[in-house]
């Protein structure tokens, strides 16, 4: 069985090892400019861009012929895209698997969505690579990943809501305060895949404690933690410190790359993690 996980770039996840993998990439348009979210961009460069740009900027989720290229050789492929209910990720990728599955018959194209984005799409997708390791049946490893993907949560920090508001994907209410004063709001991925607010902070240090705190309460017993951050690599390193002293051992810090650069802006912090549920 010839297996290939695939994935959108908002997992910030340019490789993975010992199996067949591809990353289909968002895109972020900023006035007439078209960053690709690839390897080759320079989210540092692009981050810099969008501080500076007064005019409209958006994004734009792959396109079906995106996902069935990257589909291309596999007889079971696993799509794992960002929340639905926020991005044309997951449609698109739905429409290639019909396109996939009636010209390759026998061939089977399984789409997750993961109602989340960033850490914890890397956790599901982290999964579904042991999963594939161990040549389980495509049916079973489905089962097994959907069944993994109800126990992992993803919460963030952010400095601005700016561009969610401004591409109508959040309440302009909420976002209107988040950036004033240094207030941060702390949030996470609802049960539908959109963004919950769930606290306002004055200051980086009390976020990250809510943070701390909200993670315990949404069931964190001391599993597998990775955490994305936007130019905040400080930040990243203070919740790993306070979780290794919590006796957490398995986490992984990566940078945001360009869709979720966009949307975190400057300093955002996002923690995807494994809770007890599902257990
Ligand atoms: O299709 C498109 O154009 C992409 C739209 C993506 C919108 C969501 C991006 C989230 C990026 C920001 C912090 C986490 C929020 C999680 C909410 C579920 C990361």
């Amino acid at each position: 069985m010839h297996y290939k996980i695939v994935t959108d770039s908002s997992a910030d996840l340019l490789r993975l090892d010992g199996v067949e993998f591809a990353a289909v990439p968002l895109t972020v348009r900023v006035g007439k400019q078209e960053y690709v979210d690839d390897a080759a961009l320079d989210v540092d460069e692009m981050v810099r861009t969008l501080h500076d740009y007064q005019g409209r900027t958006s994004t734009a989720c792959p396109s079906a012929g995106d996902w069935l290229a990257a589909f291309e050789g596999a007889d079971a492929v696993y799509a794992v895209t960002i929340t639905g209910a926020l991005s044309g990720a997951y449609n698109a990728a739905m429409i290639a698997k019909e396109t996939y599955e009636q010209a390759h018959p026998g061939a089977r194209v399984f789409v997750l969505d993961t109602r989340s984005t960033g850490p914890e799409m890397r956790l599901i997708v982290e999964r579904l690579r042991e999963l594939c390791l161990q040549q389980r049946p495509p049916e079973v490893i489905w089962q097994a990943v959907r069944h993994y993907a109800h126990s992992t949560r993803l919460l963030f920090t952010l400095e601005s809501l700016d561009n969610f508001a401004k591409n109508g994907r959040v309440n302009p209410a909420i976002a209107a305060a988040v950036g004033l004063l240094g207030i941060r709001i702390v949030g996470c991925a609802s049960d539908k895949g959109e963004l919950q607010p769930l606290a306002k902070c004055r200051g980086e240090q009390k976020a990250l404690a809510e943070l701390l705190l909200r993670m315990d309460k949404m069931g964190y017993r001391g599993g597998k933690v990775r955490i994305d951050h936007c130019c905040n690599e400080s930040a990243a390193l203070k919740l790993r410190h306070a979780l290794l002293q919590k006796g957490c051992h398995d986490i992984e810090i990566h940078s945001c790359r360009g869709l979720c650069s966009y949307y975190a802006e400057k300093g955002g912090v996002l923690v995807g993690f494994e809770t007890s549920q599902g257990e």
